[in-house]
């Protein structure tokens, strides 16, 4: 059996440290790698003289992690993965920011990352590099000589050729794709954009067997939707904590429907749109104040980014407008708190959630979506609204789906999800939640790393 060498921004396997799992992904990758003796490689989110990457092995993972200089990290990190290709991919290009220092600080990253991974890689090893950040990995380990197989998969959407061309040098970064073997995307639409670059702007070709060959060099490129860990996820859900949110969440909401939204503080979340569709049902609705509220969770991400520090501050003002215009003495119609809560916690308040509301203007996947579904009392579920623009929207098409740049939309779907009957929340619901058993985050690396060893 092959090696398992994991490669992303960062590493969020177990640590002395940080023992507990951190999410969907960590836990699937902690158990690939454990099983092959694998390494996961990452940066370490501190900033200092790169030297050699500080490994450790917990509960039998090891993980690999450099330190990376001041300015390297506010060029390639801030700057161009998170001010220029995240925009971008998400359809953003006036927020979308074109700096020759930002792509310059992009490739030294990845070179530097070659330099120092290059030498703990075998021969036989299987190498998975993940995200937008690290694009040109695989071109740069090739560079160096490695023959290994090489996989890449992107979690976020990829863009329409027409915005892509915006991109100074787009070429040379979609270039840098071929050097892997096999590429991966979350869902079929964005596959087939990927497509349309290859075969407008390089005059590649598509193969039945779904194989792309651009110049004499022919990879694999599938659309492979990612996953939450299910069972833990469902098992979290009736855990003692979850019980005593669920409990809590209840006494706290007086009979009151509960909506819900959960999101890293993010534009491409549609927090603000969410708040505007959440206003339009109170205002067109007189009679269903004081009868629901919103409890929208935003933890703040990525806070040096100009762009997040001003997302921030309008939802700042637009939470206290609502709250100013429609709280009563009695009677708060938006709870909006700005930190994370532990994963228990979070399956206890989806659980009490009349509506989960999840509305993102464009995302890769969307596991908020999945989790909602994963916490719901099966013999009473609550209703999952979602925006066609998630990729999740490809899977859990029985959800409500709506636009999200709609205040209308997204009132009407509140005002149809608090009226649904049982039966039909329940035939809804069944089926978006065998999706997310028989498709979760196992299913989902097995599919990518059995291309990737070569079937
Ligand atoms: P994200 O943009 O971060 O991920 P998402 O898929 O929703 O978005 O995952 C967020 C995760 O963070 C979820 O597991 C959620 O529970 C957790 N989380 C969010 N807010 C939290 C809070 N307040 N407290 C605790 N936990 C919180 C990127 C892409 C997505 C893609 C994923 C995985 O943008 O489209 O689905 O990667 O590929």
């Amino acid at each position: 059996m092959s090696r398992l060498i994991v490669i992303s921004n960062r590493v969020s396997a177990p640590t002395a440290d940080q023992p507990g799992a951190q999410g969907g992904l960590a836990v699937a990758l902690t158990a690939a790698l454990r099983e092959a003796d694998g390494i996961w490689f990452g940066w370490s989110g501190e900033t200092g003289e790169t030297v050699a990457p500080k490994f450790e092995t917990y509960d039998g993972v090891t993980s690999a992690t450099i330190d990376l200089p001041e300015q390297d990290v506010e060029e390639y990190y801030d700057g161009y993965a998170n001010r220029t290709l995240w925009p971008l991919f998400h359809y953003r290009l006036g927020l979308t920011e074109f700096e020759r220092d930002f792509q310059g600080g992009y490739e030294r990253v990845n070179r530097l990352f070659g330099e120092f991974i290059g030498p703990h890689i075998l021969p036989d090893d299987l190498i998975w590099v993940h995200d937008y950040h690290m694009i040109p990995l695989g071109w740069v380990l090739r560079q160096r000589g490695l023959t290994n197989r090489l996989g890449f998969f992107l979690h976020i959407p990829w863009p329409p050729t027409r915005l892509l061309t915006a991109l100074p040098d787009h070429r040379r970064l979609v270039e840098a794709l071929f050097a892997y073997d096999v590429i991966g995307f979350q869902t079929q639409e964005w596959l087939e954009t990927f497509h349309d670059y290859v075969v407008t702007q390089m005059g590649g070709s598509i193969h039945d067997d779904g194989s792309i060959t651009v110049g004499g060099r022919t990879i694999c490129a599938i659309a492979c939707p990612i996953g939450i860990d299910a069972r833990e996820f469902i098992a979290g859900a009736s855990s003692p904590q979850a019980v005593a949110t669920h409990r809590r969440m209840i006494e706290s909401s007086i009979g009151r429907s509960l909506i819900v939204g959960v999101d890293r503080l993010d534009y491409s979340k549609g927090l603000e749109e969410r708040f505007n569709g959440y206003q339009r049902y109170l205002e067109t609705r007189p009679e269903a104040r004081a009868v629901v509220y919103l409890l929208q969770i935003a933890p703040p991400s990525r806070a040096s980014v100009q762009s997040y520090q001003d997302i921030r501050a309008q939802l700042d003002a637009l939470s206290g407008r609502i709250n100013g215009a429609f709280a009563d003495i009695d009677w708060v119609p938006l709870r909006y708190v700005n930190h994370g809560y532990p994963r228990d916690v979070l399956a206890g308040v989806y659980r009490a959630a009349r509506i989960g509301l999840v509305t993102p203007l464009r995302d890769g996947m969307n596991l908020v979506a999945k989790e909602y579904v994963a916490a719901q009392d099966p013999e009473n579920p609550g209703v999952l609204i979602l925006s066609r623009f998630a990729g999740a929207a490809t899977q859990l098409d029985q959800a409500l789906l709506v636009n999200p740049y709609s205040p209308d939309d997204i009132a009407d779907a509140i005002e149809r999800a608090l009226a649904m009957s049982r039966e039909e929340r329940l035939a809804r619901w069944k089926p978006m939640f065998a999706n997310i058993c028989n498709e979760d985050v196992n299913w989902w690396r097995e599919q990518f790393t059995a291309r990737l060893g070569g079937a």
